[in-house]
């Protein structure tokens, strides 16, 4: 896959974009294993909204590299941090405005992906871990717990006897355990973690962004509402669907045998 490196230069992160619409983050904070500084959060927030807004991506891919997705928070930087600071810096809106980005994001895992940096995982979309990524929340073993959304988001996707294990053990599993619980969309080998990223990456791209967008609004709305309302959300999003352009293109692609060419409209 051609790849093209942005012009913008970051510090922490860099960012690539594909020939297939796909926009690619890589944590790059090798000393202290991709640990999610304050600044680390800026850029990358900086670069998710970028990509958002950018109509050659339409959909996005956030790793680590193949060694480590992230050791966590950066707790060298956290040690000298108080309550006031930290209320001050409002660091947490860095993760809840992962969720405002409107394109699918995948995060492809290797490694380590602790902390704060399964609370980054568990913000994206998709999770493709390598068969030995370790994930967990060892919080409590430096005396504090999730503050990124890991009491929630993990509680949600594995249920409330998996998510207290982990959170009150600070236990660390590896991958077939992450999947069986259903952390992990897929598990694949170590090397092809970001190969497979990409690839499921430039699927969804050739897919309706219009739909695609939607359908994630969708999902993620089934976190905060009742069924009824769900359904009722659901129904309304569909049928905006139906008044597109790209519904007319992929039926009549599929009613004349061919690959349909989807503009977002
Ligand atoms: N922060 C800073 N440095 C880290 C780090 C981290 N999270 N993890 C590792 N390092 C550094 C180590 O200090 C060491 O640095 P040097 O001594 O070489 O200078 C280097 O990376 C290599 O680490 P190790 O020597 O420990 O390597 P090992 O292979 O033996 O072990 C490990 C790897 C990942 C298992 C181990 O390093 C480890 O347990 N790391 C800590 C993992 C952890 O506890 N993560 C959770 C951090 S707390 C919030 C936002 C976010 C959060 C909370 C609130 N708000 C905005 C409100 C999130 C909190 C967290 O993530």
């Amino acid at each position: 896959m051609e790849t093209q490196q942005s012009e913008k230069k970051y510090e922490n992160i860099n960012v690539e974009k594909s020939e297939s619409l796909v926009g690619i983050v890589r944590l790059n904070r090798p000393i202290g294993m991709n640990a999610l500084s304050s600044s680390l959060m800026k850029e990358l927030l900086e670069a998710l909204n970028e990509l958002d807004a950018d109509d050659e991506v339409r959909c996005i891919v956030v790793t680590g590299g193949d060694k480590i997705f992230s050791a966590g928070a950066d707790i060298k930087e956290m040690s000298n941090i108080g309550t006031i600071d930290a209320l001050k810096r409002g660091n947490l809106d860095y993760f809840d405005n992962i969720r405002k980005i409107t394109k699918p994001i995948i995060a492809a895992i290797n490694g380590y992906c602790l902390g704060g940096g399964l609370e980054l995982a568990m913000a994206c979309d998709i999770l493709i871990g390598g068969e030995n990524s370790k994930l967990g929340q060892p919080e409590i073993n430096i005396g504090i717990m999730p503050g990124a959304g890991g009491t929630q988001r993990l509680t949600r996707a594995v249920g409330k006897y998996k998510a207290m294990d982990l959170i009150l053990s600070g236990r660390l599993i590896g991958a077939k355990e992450a999947y069986d619980a259903g952390l992990l969309s897929r598990v694949v080998p170590d090397e092809s973690v970001l190969i497979e990223a990409k690839r499921l990456a430039s699927e969804i791209s050739s897919k309706s962004p219009l739909a695609a967008r939607v359908a994630k609004e969708c999902v993620l709305k089934a976190f905060d509402t009742t069924l009824k309302d769900g359904l009722e959300f659901e129904r309304r999003n569909f049928y905006l669907l139906l008044g597109s352009e790209d519904k007319e293109e992929g039926m009549k692609a599929f009613t004349e045998k061919r690959k349909a060419s989807f503009k977002g409209r």
